[in-house]
C-alpha cells in the first residue's frame, strides 16, 4: 500500500526526475555550457605521433598536417599497421594532460578517439586495430583521459573521423591499397564506422559533444549519425561536420575552416579548432609555434565575434606533450587567471573593431580588450550610445577611470602604462543594455554602395551564417518579419543600378522578395543559381536616390516553406 510518507519519499523525486529528464532540452539549454565555457583542449594523438612526421626519410613539409602522414606517403597499410604495433606512449599522463587544459582556462576536452588512419586509442570490440590490443602500451588512452576530466570537472568530447578510414577496404580515403571502385562504403559505415562510434556513446560516461570530421557522402548517413547521439546521449553536443559542407548546418554549431578566423558577426553557434604550430599531428620538423600573446588575441578575437576556440597539442610518440605547447598554453593561463570574467559567458560585441583592440559583452558589462596602448593614453570608443556609468581596469577595480562623451565618441582616461603587454581589460559598466550606433554604409566618389552581410541588420528569422562552401551568407528568412536593413549615406544623388548577389536551389525558384531604398521600391524573384551553394548576381534595374541618409530594407513578400535564398550582397552602381 503506498503510504503518504512512501509517496514523499520515493514516488513524487522520482517523477520529478523523470519529468526533469523527459523534458527534450532546447538546442540553447545543450548549448548553453558551450556558450559559456569558449575555450577547448583538442588533442591530435595516435601512432602519426611515433612517425613525428617522417616516413623513411621522407619529411611532411612544415605547414602541412603530420597527422595525414599515411595518405601523404601513400604507407601501405601492412607497414603502417606494423609502425602501430611499436605505438608504445607509456610517457603519456590524462591526468597532466587535462591539468595542463585546466591551467590554460579550458573548460572542454576533445581527443582523436579515431582518426582518419583509422586506429582507435579505446580497446574496441568493433576492431582489434586498437591501443589496447594492438600495441605494447595496452592502455585505453580515451577512458584514462575521460576519467581524468570527471576528476578535474572538464567536459570530456571525443574526435571520430566518421568518413575518412584509410585502413579499411571500404573506407574512404586510402586509394593506394585499394580500389576506389570496388568500395562498398555502407559496409564500412554498418560495419565499423557506426558501432564504434556507439561504443563511444556508450561506455565512456556522458561526452559534452561529438567532433565529427570531413563531412560525409550524404545527408542520409550523416542523419544516421545525429540519429545515434541524440538517442544514445541527448545532451551531447555535435559539430557542423558531421554533414556534407556544402548543405545546410546539421549538427547544433558550425566549424571554421581549420585556423579560420571569421569576418564578424555570425548569428549562430560556432568554433573554429586551431593549431599551436601548424600541424595537428606531432612534427619534429614544425618549430613554428604561436606565441602566447598571439593565441590570447586570437581568443579574444574570436569571442569577440561569439565564437568558440578549440586549442590543439600534439603529444609526441611517447606521449608527453612539447615543451613549447606547455609554456604557451602556461602563459595563456596566467592571463585567463587575472581576465577570465571578460570570456566566459560573454557575447559577440556589436562594436565595431578598433584599431586598438576588440571588446567583449556581458549583459551591462562591455569588456574593452586593448592590445595597443594609444599613445595618448585615452581610449576612443565610437558607437557606443548607452550612458557608461563607471569604467576600470579589470585588474584594478578599485581605481575608476575617468570617461567623457563626445560626437558620439567615448572616450576613457588610461593609465600611462600599458598594465599588460598581450591584452590589457578595460571594463566599462553600462547604465543599461548595449545599444551601439549602426554603421552606415558610405560611398568614395563615383563608386558603389555595397550592403553586404557585415553591416546588415537581420530581424526575425534571418541569420547570419557560415559554412566552407557557402562562406558568408544570410538565410533561414522564409516569410515577411524577417529581413536584412543597413543605413546607407549617398552622397552622389543620380540613377543607381541595383544588382543582388546570392545563390538558391531549384526548389526555391520563384520566391518573391522587394527591397526598400529610402522610398524607392525594387521588387525581384529568386532564380535558381543551381545546386550547392553557387552564387550569381541578378540585375533588378536602376532606381534614383538623392543626396543624404537612407534607409534600406529586403524581405520576402510572403511566407515561403522554405528559405529566400542565401543572400550575400546587394550592390548599388552609380549610373552617371
Ligand atoms: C581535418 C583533418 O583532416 C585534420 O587532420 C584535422 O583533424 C583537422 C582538425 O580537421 O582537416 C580539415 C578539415 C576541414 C577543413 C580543413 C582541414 N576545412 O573545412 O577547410
Amino acid at each position: 500500500m503506498i503510504t503518504v510518507h512512501r509517496l514523499c519519499r520515493f514516488v513524487l523525486p522520482a517523477l520529478l526526475l523523470a519529468g526533469c529528464c523527459l523534458h527534450a532540452q532546447t538546442t540553447a539549454e545543450r548549448m548553453a555550457w558551450f556558450q559559456h565555457d569558449k575555450l577547448g583542449m583538442f588533442i591530435h594523438f595516435g601512432p602519426y605521433s611515433a612517425l613525428a612526421g617522417e616516413w623513411k626519410g621522407h619529411q611532411t613539409p612544415v605547414g602541412d598536417e603530420a597527422e595525414w602522414i599515411m595518405q601523404r606517403f601513400n604507407i601501405p597499410v601492412a607497414e603502417y599497421r606494423e609502425m602501430a604495433h611499436r605505438f608504445n606512449p607509456s610517457r603519456f599522463d590524462a591526468e597532466q594532460c587535462v591539468a595542463l587544459a585546466k591551467a590554460a582556462g579550458m573548460k572542454y576536452l576533445v581527443v582523436t578517439a579515431k582518426h582518419h588512419d583509422g586506429f582507435a586509442m579505446y580497446q574496441s570490440k568493433v576492431s582489434r586495430y586498437n591501443i589496447v590490443d594492438w600495441t605494447p602500451l595496452k592502455r585505453d588512452i580515451v577512458k584514462e583521459l575521460a576519467d581524468a576530466c570527471k576528476k578535474a570537472g572538464i567536459r570530456f568530447c571525443v574526435y571520430y573521423s566518421h568518413r575518412e578510414d584509410w585502413d579499411d577496404p571500404d573506407g574512404y580515403g586510402n586509394n593506394w591499397d585499394y580500389d576506389r571502385a570496388k568500395k562498398n562504403f555502407a559496409k564500412y559505415l554498418e560495419g565499423k564506422s557506426k558501432p564504434q562510434m556507439r561504443e563511444l556513446l556508450t561506455n565512456y560516461g556522458p561526452l559534452g559533444l561529438v567532433w565529427f570530421d570531413r563531412g560525409l557522402d550524404t545527408p542520409a548517413h550523416a542523419q544516421e549519425f545525429v540519429d545515434m547521439v541524440r538517442k544514445l546521449q541527448p545532451q551531447c553536443l555535435i559539430n557542423g561536420r558531421v554533414g556534407n559542407y556544402g548543405r545546410e548546418l546539421m549538427g547544433d554549431y558550425q566549424d571554421m575552416n581549420d585556423n579560420g578566423m571569421p569576418t564578424g558577426g555570425l548569428e549562430e553557434y560556432w568554433e573554429t579548432p586551431q593549431t599551436l604550430n601548424t600541424t595537428w599531428g606531432y612534427s619534429k620538423f614544425d618549430q613554428q609555434w604561436k606565441s602566447a600573446g598571439n593565441v590570447i588575441q586570437r581568443l579574444v578575437e574570436i569571442v569577440s565575434k561569439g565564437g568558440n576556440y578549440l586549442l590543439n597539442i600534439g603529444p609526441m610518440g611517447d606521449g608527453s606533450i612539447p615543451a613549447p605547447s606547455v609554456a604557451t598554453l602556461r602563459k595563456v593561463g596566467e592571463w585567463m587567471a587575472k581576465n577570465s570574467a571578460s570570456i566566459y559567458g560573454s557575447s559577440a560585441c556589436p562594436l565595431p573593431d578598433s584599431p586598438w583592440g576588440r571588446c567583449t559583452v556581458n549583459g551591462s558589462t562591455v569588456y574593452l580588450h586593448v592590445f595597443a596602448w594609444p599613445s595618448d593614453a585615452i581610449l576612443r570608443v565610437p558607437g557606443l550610445k548607452t550612458e557608461v556609468r563607471s569604467a576600470h581596469l579589470l585588474v584594478d577595480p578599485a581605481h575608476q577611470l575617468k570617461v567623457t562623451r563626445e560626437h558620439g565618441v567615448t572616450s576613457i582616461g588610461l593609465p600611462a602604462r600599458m598594465p599588460d603587454d598581450t591584452d590589457a581589460v578595460v571594463v566599462l559598466q553600462l547604465a543599461g543594455a548595449l545599444q551601439v550606433e549602426r554603421e552606415m554604409v558610405t560611398q568614395g566618389s563615383d563608386a558603389p554602395l555595397s550592403l553586404d552581410y557585415l553591416k546588415g541588420a537581420t530581424s526575425g528569422k534571418a541569420v547570419k551564417r557560415f559554412n566552407r562552401d557557402g562562406k558568408f551568407h544570410i538565410s533561414k528568412w522564409t516569410g515577411t518579419a524577417d529581413s536584412i536593413s543597413w543605413r546607407m549615406l549617398v552622397s552622389q544623388a543620380g540613377k543607381y543600378r541595383v544588382r543582388i548577389r546570392y545563390s538558391a536551389p531549384s526548389e526555391w525558384a520563384g520566391g518573391k522578395y522587394e527591397i526598400h531604398v529610402g522610398s524607392e521600391l525594387v521588387n525581384g524573384t529568386v532564380q535558381t543559381t543551381g545546386e550547392g551553394y553557387q552564387y550569381r548576381v541578378f540585375d533588378l534595374g536602376t532606381i534614383s536616390l538623392r543626396a543624404g541618409e537612407h534607409a534600406v530594407v529586403i524581405r520576402p513578400t510572403a511566407e515561403l516553406s522554405h528559405y529566400l535564398m542565401y543572400f550575400e550582397s546587394i550592390v548599388l552602381d552609380p549610373v552617371f
